[in-house]
């Protein structure tokens, strides 16, 4: 079948559904300019693999190269706007009584489409922290306000211990409320759209496969199959800034004709 019969489908899924869940990735911020996290390699980084890089160990052991790796991707992330895709997730408020969006980026751009209700599983690239979270978790700190440059990681005004991105690294235990309100919405949505995941990184990677378990419709859209195409009823093959706008359009249609 084509997308465009494959978009049909999903409108009759998301028919009357009250709670939507969308589960994003890196490939959902892909047209926004950032490249993906296994594309995120590039130049310098390229030899790098983002999971040697992205962990407590490896800034512990090295913070000020740690620190240049993230300045680099900070630079990429914060010149970066939402495209079609992430206004038509958006959009989706104004379609159904709720809409929850449960992403594994950390780069705030479906907030800065306008989304309302945003679970950011992996942390927000806009935030920074004492490591040692001395004066409780978060131990948020202004960077404007910190001395620092690209090359070099800043310590805490507090305690002197390093200061690092507010993100969740490998090995390290993504935030409870967050996990347990991405488990509760896949478990009680009536449609979980995925867009733009591998399935790959883990927990995030259990949430379709849980809306699933517990009754939802699961819409998939990707570039190309992935971890998560097994469990998926529907399956978009596009870009999500093509694809999502698209589907979001006949929704619209869709309730304008039942009006
Ligand atoms: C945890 C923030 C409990 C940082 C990220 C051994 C030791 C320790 C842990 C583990 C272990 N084995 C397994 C684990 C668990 C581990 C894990 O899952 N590892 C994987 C590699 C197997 N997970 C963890 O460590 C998590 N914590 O489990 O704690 C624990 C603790 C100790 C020991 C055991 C368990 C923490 C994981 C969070 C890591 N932080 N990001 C930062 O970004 O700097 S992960 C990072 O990578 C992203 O946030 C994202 O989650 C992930 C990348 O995945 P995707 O988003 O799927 O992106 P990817 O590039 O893979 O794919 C892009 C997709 O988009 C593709 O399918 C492509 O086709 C598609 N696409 C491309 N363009 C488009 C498109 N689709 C649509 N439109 C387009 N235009």
């Amino acid at each position: 079948m084509e997308l465009e019969a494959h978009i049909r489908q999903a409108v009759r899924a998301f028919d009357q559904a009250q709670l939507v869940a969308v589960s994003s990735g890196a490939g959902m911020s892909k047209e926004s300019g950032i490249a993906t996290f296994r594309e995120a390699q590039t130049g310098l980084w390229s030899q790098y693999d983002p999971e040697d890089l992205g962990t407590p160990q490896a800034f512990r052991r090295n913070p000020d190269f740690v620190w240049k790796w993230y300045m680099h991707r900070f630079g990429l992330i914060s010149s970066a706007k939402p495209h079609a895709g992430h206004y038509a997730v958006a959009e989706m408020e104004t379609l159904f009584p709720k809409v929850v969006v449960l992403t594994q980026n950390i780069d705030g751009l479906h907030t800065a489409a306008g989304s309302t209700d945003v679970v950011e599983l992996h942390g927000n690239f806009h935030r920074f922290k004492c490591f040692a979270n001395c004066q409780g978790n978060p131990t948020l700190v202004d960077l404007n306000v910190l001395q620092h440059d690209a090359e070099h990681a800043p310590h805490c005004p507090h305690c002197g211990d390093l200061i690092r991105p507010d993100v969740v690294w490998f090995g390290e235990m993504l935030p409870e409320t967050a996990l347990e309100r991405a488990f509760d919405v896949a478990a009680e949505c009536a449609v979980m759209l995925v867009v733009g995941t591998s399935g790959i990184v883990q927990p995030a990677a259990s949430l379709p496969y849980q809306a699933k378990r517990h009754g939802a419709v699961v819409v998939e859209v990707n570039l190309e199959p992935s971890g998560i195409t097994p469990v998926a009823d529907i399956f978009l093959q596009g870009a999500a800034g093509q694809v999502l706008p698209a589907l979001v359009t006949a929704l619209r249609a869709s309730r304008e004709q039942q009006i």
